[in-house]
């Protein structure tokens, strides 16, 4: 099956964090395809990138970027896609600086921002089976099987002291 998801980030560094979302994509069994693009240092292809992907049967992009991360805001502009932002955790202030410039999209243009980190790009996967769930009951599925078992292993260790 063609991709459904689009995983973009700015820079290869930021693979260790998005793999995350990658890895949920397909424990999920969601069709995704990834892929660096910078905002900054590919602006072309950015606009590209986000021009075709609706066309290219994309249903929704999850956008991945540290630092001055203007990589998920500037792809919500160029495409009716829903964006899904992962801050990416920065080496010089943690990750709040990549949180602030992916969350504090003015009105108009929407990103749905999530955590920072390994918890944000695990969730951007969930989310993406969520919202994809209404069109492929299958993903629904998935998403419900996933959060069943989640519980039942908290259920099943209650001791913390016990590995
Ligand atoms: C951003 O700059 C990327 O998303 C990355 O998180 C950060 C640093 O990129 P590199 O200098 O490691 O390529 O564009």
């Amino acid at each position: 099956m063609s991709p459904l998801v689009g995983v973009i980030m700015g820079s290869k560094s930021d693979w260790p964090t998005m793999s995350h979302t990658a890895e949920t994509l397909e424990k999920l069994g969601i069709p995704h395809e990834v892929t660096v693009v910078s905002a900054h240092r590919t602006p072309d292809l950015l606009f590209s990138y986000a021009e075709q992907a609706e066309s290219r049967g994309l249903r929704l992009i999850i956008a991945g970027a540290g630092g001055a991360a203007h990589l998920p805001g500037m792809c919500a502009a160029k495409t009716h896609l829903p964006v899904l932002g992962v801050p990416v955790q920065s080496s010089m202030l943690s990750g709040v600086d990549s949180m602030l410039s992916i969350v504090q999209m003015p009105a108009g243009i929407p990103v749905a921002t999530l955590a920072i980190g390994k918890a944000g790009a695990i969730n951007a996967g969930l989310l993406a089976a969520s919202i994809l769930g209404h069109e492929f009951p299958d993903y629904h599925v998935a998403l419900k099987a996933f959060r069943e078992q989640q519980t039942q292993t908290v259920l099943d260790n209650p001791d913390p002291r016990l590995p």
